[in-house]
């Protein structure tokens, strides 16, 4: 399948609009076409597969993909592939949150969660399909100019997955449930859950393209690291400002768990304030690269302003 060529457009020709639109139709029609068929056994799986991933979604993570993609020079049709690769990550790992083990949720992109819709069992093993289908796609396309680059993106891939990233983040949040922690606590939970895959998915898209310098990837990662935890802290606020209907999910969940955040550790304006640090901090990291972090820039003021 061709790329959508305009996803690499300067951002002066398309705006943000235009081009987060035609990322998302993008990744929708690449995810359709990567996603086992509904009619191939075993079917109640890859559809449980299918409603997870497809229809859905801000696509958040490919973006920042695509547009770190801008910085290297990378080409699209390898980004489209390590784009999917982290929003099916991203579908599994929302699947098994929303498990009656995990946080046990009825509502989620404005549809039924997987297990409500399918069985707990298919949902599980969905979300297991899934993050085996991530990984097979980042060994079996030619991602990267050199071998040891394409090593490397599984790597960090894997990395920010596994318990050293999203699955350590969310057993950490999981005990911490009724317990008081401290500020530094809580962004050390959110670094791992929320920020892990936000990162990996500035770096895969980066490392999609000309090789950069180590201080150019360091403050990308800069950029990462700081995006990924202002996406957590405007989450919480969120969670508290906002209502089921515009968000998709149900609100205010973490409250009644008695679980800490941003808001509940702070307070709502020192929470907002902090959101407007970290995406000072982000914006500051790309300062190096001119013109080819534009969509990187605009991005991290849509994670920090969005209002879903
Ligand atoms: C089960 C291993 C495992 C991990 C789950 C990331 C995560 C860990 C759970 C998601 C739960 C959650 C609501 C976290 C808050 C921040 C977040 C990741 C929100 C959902 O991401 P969006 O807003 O969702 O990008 P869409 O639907 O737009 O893709």
């Amino acid at each position: 399948m061709a790329a959508n060529l305009k996803i690499f457009q300067a951002s002066q020709v398309t705006d943000f609009q235009d081009w987060s639109r035609d990322v998302a139709g993008n990744m929708e029609r690449t995810l359709e076409s990567l996603l086992p068929a509904s009619n191939t056994a075993p079917t109640r799986l890859h559809d449980a597969m299918r409603y997870a991933t497809l229809g859905g979604g801000k696509r958040v993570r490919p973006m920042l993909a695509f547009a770190a993609g801008l910085i290297s020079n990378a080409d699209p049709e390898r980004v489209r592939i390590v784009a999917s690769a982290v929003e099916i990550i991203h579908a599994y790992s929302l699947v098994h949150d929303d498990l009656p083990c995990m946080d046990d949720d009825v509502l989620r992109r404005g549809k039924p969660t997987c297990h409500v819709e399918f069985d707990e069992a298919t949902a599980l093993l969905a979300g297991d399909a899934l993050q085996a289908l991530a990984f097979e796609l980042i060994a079996n396309f030619k991602l990267a100019d050199s071998a040891e680059t394409q090593i490397k993106m599984q790597q960090l891939f894997a990395r920010a997955c596994g318990s050293g990233g999203m699955a350590g983040g969310q057993a950490i949040d999981l005990a911490n449930v009724g317990k008081q922690i401290t500020l530094p606590e809580l962004e050390f939970m959110h670094i791992l859950k929320t920020g892990a895959l936000i990162r990996a998915s500035v770096l895969l898209g980066a490392y999609c393209g000309t090789a950069l310098s180590e201080a150019d990837l360091a403050q990308l990662d800069r950029y990462g690291k700081r995006v990924g935890l202002a996406f957590q802290v405007v989450d919480d606020i969120l969670d508290c400002e906002s209502n089921t209907e515009k968000l998709g999910k149900t609100v205010g969940k973490d409250q009644d768990a008695n679980k800490p955040t941003y808001v509940s550790l702070m307070g709502l304006a020192p929470a907002k304030q902090f959101a407007t640090e970290l995406l000072q901090d982000a914006l500051d990291a790309l300062s190096g690269f001119g013109d080819r972090a534009e969509r990187l820039h605009q991005l991290a003021e849509f994670i920090v302003r969005r209002q879903h």
